[in-house]
């Protein structure tokens, strides 16, 4: 059985989480937190990084990459989009989000909220979180403006650019980062994926110590 290597807030491990939920892919579950540098995780990714996939020889690293075989290996549903045009658009916005709203909104929250807490035991920096707030909130009205182009952020149908910026904005909102107001279009997008199962499995996942707002796994936020 394929075992995946992750921790409950590495937005990246949740953005495979849940591909292969999608996918319907039976997997195990094994925390890791890099920062501990673990001998299995070490081993088995020379990054250091969660998430990594592994079944018996084969190891997987990297989401995109994890996320990519799993696409090519199992037909369906299928995420990257139908033709090269789809596909180009999908990859450009998980990379938007994996990258641009990791570094300027996840990132931080993770470093102020989670690791001063649970490893640094420092008080947080809130000139740090409210840039991070400010941030987000840039990034939902650049989802409202995408979503009046598109049923899905890529395109007519659900994808991997919307399972980046899910994992992404699930770890945010989980750590206080996220204002809804005035933005009813990004969601309603994010309440129709609160409402599919094999996204509610990651709302469940709690990180020892860390309590999300109310809100955070309710349909109705
Ligand atoms: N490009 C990688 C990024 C993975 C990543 O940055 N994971 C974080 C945890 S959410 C990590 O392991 N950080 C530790 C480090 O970079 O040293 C991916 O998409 O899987």
């Amino acid at each position: 059985m394929w075992r995946l290597h992750q921790f409950p807030l590495c937005p990246f491990s949740r953005a495979v989480r849940f591909a292969l939920a999608e996918k319907g892919v039976p997997h195990q579950l094994v925390t890791a937190f890099p920062w501990e540098r673990g001998e299995t995780l070490s081993r088995l990714n020379p990054a250091i990084q969660t998430p990594v996939l592994e079944n018996g020889a084969t190891i997987l690293c990297d989401s995109m990459a994890i996320i990519e075989y799993l696409d090519e290996t199992l037909e369906r549903p299928p995420l990257m989009g139908a033709g090269a045009g789809e596909r180009a658009e999908a990859r450009r916005l998980a990379a938007w989000f994996g990258q641009r709203f990791y570094s300027e909104v996840t990132a931080p929250l993770l470093a102020e909220r989670m690791y001063k807490r649970v490893v640094a035991r420092a008080m947080p920096d809130g000139i740090s979180i409210r840039n991070a707030n400010r941030a987000a909130e840039l990034h939902l009205q650049y989802i409202d403006d995408l979503l009046d182009e598109n049923r899905w952020l890529a395109g007519p149908l659900f994808g991997i650019a919307d399972i980046y910026a899910a994992a992404q904005i699930s770890v945010a909102d989980y750590l206080g980062g996220i204002d809804w107001t005035g933005h009813g279009s990004s969601k309603i997008w994010y309440s129709a994926l609160k409402s599919r199962p094999t996204f509610r499995v990651l709302l469940a996942d709690r990180m020892e110590g860390i309590f999300p707002p109310p809100d955070y796994d309710k349909l109705d936020f």
